[in-house]
Order: structure tokens, then C-alpha cells, then sequence
């Protein structure tokens, strides 16, 4: 059991002062009671507290090479060639180098205000393509990752197939990725047993795309984990959707609904190039949109049509994929800039006159955030976990705020990260812009990328 105090939080039916939120001893909130006193063994949070976010997609090995496919001329003018720049990274980091990185990045993750992670982890294999003594091995080093960092963590094995559609065989550089079904099927097996009870753990699955999992297979592996996550790749670039016109005579999105159960346990990573009927199947299914804006923007793909998904209900979260930039403010930043820049209109997304854009944006990606991740969270509510951040109300930037105006000044102003506390399952990891671990983790990963790189 324990007490914190927040000095105003925002609650399920609006913005309250002075807010006791008891927690359980697995960090689950017992109560949130507005215009409470601090009682003296409370710990006192002065600042504006929401619930936290979920970054709900992650490929933590490429926080390694964020920023190192800029120049022109070099390989890296198209998605595919950055891919190719991405697959030579590899070459070298093993299960130690990846945990740095990993660890690293998850930090940074925390400071930035999302309060869990989904990991898209597809680096199973050696650096011969080889299984290690333990196929999980690559698994295990995500999970210690983000418990160093003290982030909850939705682990998402990849299954990773093949290079194409109509099962064209994997390339060299995608060797470490590769499983067949039987093998997927292990690692599943050997995750659920290591973690299926953790608190701090949630389980998945992603099938890397429809290129990368031919369909019978994918129907194979969804009938196997009846429970959990469902994350896949959907319609990132142009090329691809064209690929699968030519082979399947369908759009991708349009063959997924049509042949998968898609529904609330799904998610959609980029759901970038769709019809109007593809918007409107994948807002009525319940599924999870799952955009990262700033690796779409850096990687060339498109912009989501998310003024019409989002007036149809269509559900959706946010996640920093390659991690070229990691911050809730950036994602949700650019989603409502992208939509302002086609429509030539302000305040697309508040969801109707005299409404805080901001407001509208984080709880939608908290929501989602939370479906996506399969922990009860996104919400200061009884009963759902204690994963709480905290906006810094004494900075300039939120100067004479309150309320949503603080929501949309964190989203919307200057370029200062305004979270300054994090609290994860009721205790504070990150207090005062720090995590105690942050020097000894940022030494290691600097050490590793010499190492890597140099
Ligand atoms: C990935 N990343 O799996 O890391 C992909 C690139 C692919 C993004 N799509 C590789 N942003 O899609 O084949
Ligand atoms: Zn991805």
C-alpha cells in the first residue's frame, strides 16, 4: 500500500486539485480522491499528473542508428535502402550490445512520459542466422532491459518468414529474424512459461507483415495464441500495397479484414495507405491504428487519414518504431500538424467546436495505448495500474495554465520535455527529470555503439 499526492490530476470526468491516489502492493490505484489533504506519508507530487501512454511500437536494436540515414547518395535515399542500412547494424550486436541499447532506450522512453512499451522483436537468431543455446536469449535481454529501466514491457516475438509475397525466401540480412511455425511455436511456449504470471510483462504476438508471413501460416499462429496482442505491419509504403495487388488482387488492409478475425486484440503499424472503405472496416473493427509519425515522416511513407478514422471512432495509440525520435509530444504533435498541413484548417482533431485538441489526443492515446499493450492502464481510475506522469507546472512553457490549456501547452509548445516525474506501478522512477540509473545505462550504451560502429 501506498499514498501519493498530486497537486492537480486529471481524472476520468475532468481536471481535479489536491488528488490522494492509494495504491495496492502491485501498484494497482485503490482510489483517486480529489480535494483530499497530504496526508504525511504521502509522496507529494507538485504538478499537473495524467495517465501515462504506451509506446506501442518498438524496434529497439534500431535506437542504434536513429539519425545515421541522412545523407543522400549513400544508400539511404528510400525506405528500402534505409532498411538495408538497418540489416548492416546488425551484423555485429549481440545479446549484450542489444540489452544496452535496449536499456537505453528504454530510459529515455520513461523521461519522455510513456509509461510502457510494446516491443516488435524480430532480432531472434545469432549473427550466423543460427538459434542460440536458448532461442529466447534475444527475448530475455528485452525483458532485463526494461526491467533495469523499470518500464513495463509487452513483448511481441515476431514471426518472420519470408522476404515476399508468395513466400520468396529470406534474404542474407534477414537471417537473424527467420522462424518457421514450429519454431515460433517454441519461443511462444518458452516466453508464456518465463512470463506469463509477471506483473510487468504482458505477451503477444506480430506477425512481421503480410510480405513477411505467408496466410496460411498466419491463420495458424493466430488460431494458436487465442489470447494477447496481435501486432502487424499493415500498409507502409506504396510499393508494398502495390505487391500485394498484383499478387493477391486485394490491398493489404482490405485482405486482412477480409481474412483475419480483426479485432480489438489487433493493431494496425501503419495503416498508412488506405481507402475510404479500408477507414471505415478498420474503425469499425475495434482494432488499434497504430501510428508513428515521426519514423513515417523520416522513412518517406505517407500520412494516415486521420481526420476520417477519427470521425468514425476509429481507435489508435502512438509509438516511436525506430526511434528517430522518442516523445508522446512529437508523435502527437505531428499527427495534428499532418492533418492541419492537408486540410488547411487548425484544430482537426479536437473532435468537435470548443474542444482542447490536446486533451482529445492524449486520452485517445492512452486509450489505445492501453488496448494495444494489454495492461489496464491509461486512466487515474480504481483499478487500473498506477503508471502516472507528471507535466512540470512551474516552467515558463505552462505559465498561468490550467486544465486542458496545460495539455495542449505540452503538446503544442516549445521544444522542452515538460514531464519531470514518472510513476510506474505507484513508485517514482523518474523524479525530477532523472532515473537513478540513467549515467550508468547512457555510459554502457555509448561504450557499445564505439564498439558497434566505430
Ligand atoms: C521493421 N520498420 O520491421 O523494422 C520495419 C522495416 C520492413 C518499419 N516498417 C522493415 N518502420 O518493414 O520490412
Ligand atoms: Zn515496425
Amino acid at each position: 500500500m501506498s499514498n501519493l499526492f498530486f497537486t492537480s490530476a486529471l481524472l476520468p470526468d475532468g481536471w481535479a486539485e489536491n488528488v490522494l491516489v492509494e495504491t495496492d502492493g502491485r501498484g494497482r490505484i485503490v482510489s483517486a480522491m480529489p480535494d483530499a489533504a497530504c496526508p504525511a506519508d504521502a509522496e507529494r507530487f507538485a504538478g499537473a499528473a495524467v495517465a501515462g501512454i504506451a509506446n506501442l511500437h518498438s524496434h529497439a536494436h534500431q535506437r542504434a542508428i536513429a539519425g545515421m540515414g541522412e545523407s543522400s547518395g549513400e544508400g539511404s535515399d528510400s525506405f528500402w535502402s534505409w532498411r538495408e542500412v538497418m540489416y548492416r547494424a546488425l551484423d555485429r550486436m549481440a545479446p549484450e550490445d542489444f540489452e544496452a541499447v535496449a536499456a537505453q532506450l528504454y530510459v529515455e522512453t520513461l523521461k519522455a512520459g510513456f509509461t510502457a512499451i510494446a516491443e516488435f522483436h524480430y532480432l531472434h537468431h545469432d549473427r550466423d542466422g543460427g538459434a542460440y543455446a536458448d532461442p529466447a536469449e534475444m527475448s530475455h535481454r528485452a525483458i532485463a532491459a526494461a526491467r533495469t529501466a523499470g518500464l513495463p514491457i509487452t513483448l511481441l516475438p515476431v514471426l518472420y518468414n519470408a522476404s515476399g509475397f508468395g513466400g520468396t525466401p529470406p534474404t542474407a540480412g534477414q537471417r537473424r529474424f527467420i522462424h518457421d511455425g514450429a519454431g515460433f511455436d517454441r519461443l511462444t511456449t518458452a516466453l508464456r512459461h518465463s512470463y506469463g504470471e509477471a506483473d510487468d510483462v504482458q505477451l503477444g504476438i506480430a506477425p512481421h507483415s503480410l510480405r513477411a508471413v505467408p496466410d496460411g501460416l498466419l491463420t495458424e499462429i493466430v488460431a494458436a495464441h487465442p489470447q494477447g496482442p496481435i501486432h502487424i505491419h499493415i500498409a507502409e509504403q506504396r510499393r508494398e500495397v502495390e505487391d500485394c495487388v498484383a499478387y493477391r488482387s486485394r490491398r493489404p488492409v482490405e485482405h486482412l479484414l477480409d481474412t483475419q478475425p480483426v479485432d480489438g486484440r489487433w493493431c494496425l503499424i501503419h495503416a498508412t495507405h488506405m481507402t475510404e472503405a479500408e477507414v471505415a472496416g478498420v474503425a469499425a473493427s475495434g482494432a488499434i491504428a497504430g501510428l508513428c509519425l515521426t519514423t513515417e515522416a523520416n522513412l518517406g511513407d505517407g500520412f494516415f487519414a486521420a481526420d476520417s478514422y477519427m470521425a468514425q471512432g476509429g481507435r489508435w495509440g502512438i509509438g516511436s518504431d525506430s526511434h528517430i525520435s522518442v516523445s508522446p509530444v512529437e508523435e502527437l504533435r505531428w499527427l495534428e500538424y499532418g492533418a492541419r498541413l492537408t486540410s488547411e484548417r487548425r484544430t482537426v482533431l479536437a473532435g468537435g467546436p470548443r474542444r482542447s485538441t490536446a486533451r482529445r489526443l492524449v486520452e485517445d492515446a492512452q486509450a489505445g495505448g492501453a488496448q494495444a499493450t494489454g495492461f489496464e492502464s491509461g486512466r487515474i481510475a480504481a483499478g487500473l495500474r498506477a503508471d502516472i506522469v507528471v507535466l512540470d507546472t512551474d516552467h515558463p512553457l505552462l505559465a498561468a495554465r490550467e486544465g486542458d490549456a496545460l495539455l495542449d501547452g505540452w503538446i503544442f509548445a516549445g521544444n522542452t520535455p515538460l514531464v519531470r516525474d514518472v510513476v510506474i506501478a505507484g513508485r517514482a522512477v523518474v523524479r525530477d527529470r532523472r532515473h537513478p540509473r540513467e549515467d550508468e545505462i547512457a555510459d554502457r550504451f555509448k561504450k557499445t555503439l564505439g564498439r558497434l560502429l566505430g
